[in-house]
């Protein structure tokens, strides 16, 4: 079912009496780049889900494995462009005088489209990170070697991203979260709003009054505790959101 056009009507009224914009987004922004999502159909790589392999556990046992999955996504990512979506959310920057996105996206996907703050919740797919020395530096190399080594201390090198019972970095995790609290409007994109804390972000902007609105293509666990859902692709909604204000 698609978003219906009062619906629309009414974010574009919140969006344009909001001074304060928080934007969380999840993979369903990066979906209609050819990024695919994590959950559902799309998040299969040979067979095993993206999710196993995204944890310390997977790259202890079998790093080469826990590599070759991010380096066949890091290949992807250098054949794909932003999308409507991530335009759209550029042009909302532009617009409001204050706006912060919030991404669990490791894409790169808007720093490429222009968005000037963001934060990264869970890292950047073209960092990577000593497990010796702990030095983090950007490699954009689109192939690294099946286990890449530090050039520094010669010890493995991992993606510098948050898997799975790893702590965000507590820096950027008190951004977000002050970012929410403190909205007048937040939009959340594309999100199964299943992982925390990114999920809760969502709850602390609607406990401080602001007004949440999310699209996505399909009813997820916040839809009943939020004010407005715009069912359908965000390439799609996003665009209209910008129109006529
Ligand atoms: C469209 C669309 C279109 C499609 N238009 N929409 C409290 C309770 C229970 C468990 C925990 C808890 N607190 C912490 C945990 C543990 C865990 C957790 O949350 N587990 C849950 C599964 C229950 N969290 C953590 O471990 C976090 N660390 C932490 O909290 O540390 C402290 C702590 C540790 C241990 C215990 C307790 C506390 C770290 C989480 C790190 C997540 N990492 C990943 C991988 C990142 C690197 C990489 O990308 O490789 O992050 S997992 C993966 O999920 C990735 C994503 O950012 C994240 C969220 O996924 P997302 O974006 O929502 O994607 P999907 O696929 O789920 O959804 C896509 C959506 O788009 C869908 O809804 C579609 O409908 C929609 N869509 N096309 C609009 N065109
Ligand atoms: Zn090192």
């Amino acid at each position: 079912m698609d978003a219906e056009v009062q619906d629309i009507e009414r974010a574009c009224q919140w969006l344009a009496t909001t001074e304060q914009l928080t934007v969380l987004t999840g993979a369903g922004v990066s979906a209609e780049s050819g990024v695919p999502t994590f959950r559902g159909k799309d998040g299969l790589w040979r067979g095993f889900r993206a999710t196993d392999l995204a944890t310390p556990e997977a790259f202890a046992r079998d790093p080469k494995q826990v590599w070759a999955f991010y380096n066949w996504r890091r290949q992807l990512l250098a054949s794909l462009k932003p999308n409507p979506a991530h335009e759209a959310l550029v042009r909302l920057e532009a617009k409001l005088p204050q706006f912060i996105l919030v991404t669990q996206n490791i894409d790169d996907l808007h720093r490429r489209a222009g968005t000037r703050k963001l934060i990264e919740l869970h890292g950047n797919i073209w960092m990577v990170r000593c497990t010796g020395c702990q030095t983090v530096s950007r490699n954009e190399d689109v192939w690294l070697p099946e286990l890449p080594s530090c050039d520094d201390c010669g010890a493995l090198l991992r993606p510098h991203v948050v898997w799975f019972g790893e702590q965000l970095q507590p820096a950027i995790l008190k951004s977000a979260v002050v970012a929410s609290r403190t909205c007048q409007t937040m939009l959340v994109i594309g999100t199964s709003a299943i992982v925390q804390p990114a999920a809760s972000l969502a709850i602390e902007a609607k406990a401080q009054g602001a007004r949440v609105i999310e699209v996505n293509l399909e009813p997820t666990v916040h839809s009943h505790h939020l004010d407005l859902v715009l069912q359908g692709k965000a390439g799609v909604l996003l665009p209209q959101l910008l129109e006529g204000w």
